[in-house]
């Protein structure tokens, strides 16, 4: 795949507050070498969940999962960096936790297709839209990081 600098959108769900491996999850991310440029802790609305999962809206799991993303504050991530999305689903793992490899997030942490800790965009599109949805412009920060060159591609070098 072609380097990228991509940026993806990250819910820790309320699993992850609750069972406090929100320090435990972010720093998988962090020695990633993600960068984070938007962070902020929110209680989900109605209209904003329904939005958020309306792919899933005929699924019978729907109102569960409206309440379980509902029962605790979450944080709301930004991550940037090279194949950012791709390489943060990779980390996350698939959506059931009791069927993702050791070594990924949900695969470490989670046994359940519901309660599977985070939040990751799947695709560019969809990513862009999500921050849009849940970020203002000015909750972002564009700055430099020291280890960039070192993270991010040899042709630094
Ligand atoms: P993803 O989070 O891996 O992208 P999606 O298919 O987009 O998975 O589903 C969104 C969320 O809906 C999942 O992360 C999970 O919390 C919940 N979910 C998906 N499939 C099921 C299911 O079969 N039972 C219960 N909850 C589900
Ligand atoms: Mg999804």
């Amino acid at each position: 795949m072609r380097d990228k600098e991509e940026q993806t959108f990250i819910i820790m769900k309320p699993d992850a507050i609750q069972r406090s491996l929100f320090g435990e999850i972010l720093s998988r991310f962090e020695r990633k070498g993600l960068k984070i440029i938007g962070v902020k802790m929110v209680k989900i609305s109605d209209p904003l969940l329904e939005e958020h999962y309306s792919h899933l809206a005929d699924k019978p799991f729907f109102k569960t999962l409206k309440n379980y993303m509902k029962s605790s504050p979450v944080v709301l991530m930004v991550l940037a960096g090279t194949n950012a999305i791709s390489a943060t689903r990779l980390i996350v793992g698939p959506t059931k936790g009791y069927e993702a490899d050791a070594g990924s997030i949900r695969g470490d942490f989670s046994l359940s297709a519901q309660s599977n800790l985070v939040h990751a965009s799947d695709s560019p599109e969809t990513a862009k839209k999500e921050i849009k949805r849940f970020f203002k412009d000015e909750e972002l920060f564009n700055y430099e990081k020291p280890d960039y060159k070192f993270v991010y591609s040899e042709k630094f070098f």
